[in-house]
């Protein structure tokens, strides 16, 4: 066997919210280059069931687990299950999230909760417990879906931002903290990307499509499959001493403080 330094052959990859959208990318990404797949989500079990047949036709080994990120007492045993019934999970992708648009001055408590609850103390239960048994064997990978919201707010989205900005800075405490396990905690920031969520907004002239073109250096929307390499770099043996960043694919959206409108 060629040992490569980014292969992922072998390896148990658990992504939350990997139904669809960029996590389904990820897995499907993470699956072609050899790894098996657990997929999971808490809506339905059909989405699940649907993913996982995707994976299949394309020859990905793939499993799905049905359970609730936020909740504790579920997480522990959703885990005990797939190291019993897959193995050992090598790499472990929050990616599970909720956005909710709200001017915070209009927003309820109890939605600003929320956000928090799936988006920042999720990744910290999920990773609680999928990292004790890392500990034991030296080595794991741990990937914290962030975001453009972890760096910069815009209207409406104050819950996402507080969230997603915490997010980062857990993957840094959680750095610390592991790096001497041999464990390596980073996040993947992604731009703005076309999903089956922004469809109805990409049409050229759509307010909110002109900006966020004209704001990205790239001129586009990313590609979810854009986010695979950086998946798999930080997945991989070739990231072994990369501990504590965010890398954000965003098409250079951080890199700019963006340019006038028609210009
Ligand atoms: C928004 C978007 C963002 C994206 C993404 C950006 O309303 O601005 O929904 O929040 O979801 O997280 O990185
Ligand atoms: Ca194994």
């Amino acid at each position: 066997m060629s040992v490569s330094l980014f292969d992922v052959k072998g390896k148990v990859a658990l992504i939350t919210g990997s139904t669809h959208g960029l996590g389904m990318a990820m897995s499907r990404g993470l699956g072609l280059a050899g790894a098996t797949i657990i997929v999971n989500g808490n809506s339905s079990q059909e989405k699940i069931d649907a993913a996982v047949a995707e994976h299949q036709r394309e020859g990905i080994k793939a499993v799905g687990y049905k359970f609730n990120v936020t909740d504790e007492a579920a997480v522990i045993e959703a885990i005990a299950k797939i190291e019993a019934e897959v193995g050992a999970i090598d790499i472990l992708i929050n990616n599970a999230g909720i956005i909710k648009r709200t001017p915070l001055l209009e927003m309820e408590v109890a939605d600003f909760r929320d956000v928090i609850d799936i988006d920042l103390v999720s990744p910290f239960i999920v990773s609680k417990h999928v990292v004790k048994n890392m500990v034991k064997r030296k080595q794991g990978k741990v990937i914290n879906i962030c975001s453009m919201m972890s760096e910069l707010g815009r209207d409406r989205v104050g819950a996402y931002a507080a969230a997603k900005g915490g997010l980062k800075m857990l993957t840094k405490n959680m750095a610390t903290e592991w790096a001497k396990y041999n464990i390596q905690v980073n996040g993947l920031g992604p731009g703005y990307f076309a999903t089956s969520q922004t469809e109805p907004i990409r049409v050229a002239g759509h307010p909110f499509n002109d900006f966020i073109v004209n704001r990205t250096p790239a001129a586009k929307w990313g590609d979810p499959n854009d986010l695979v390499g950086a998946a798999i770099f930080l997945s991989s043996k070739a990231s072994d001493f990369v501990n504590g960043h965010v890398m954000y694919v965003d098409g250079g959206i951080l890199a700019t403080i963006g340019k006038p409108l028609n210009e």
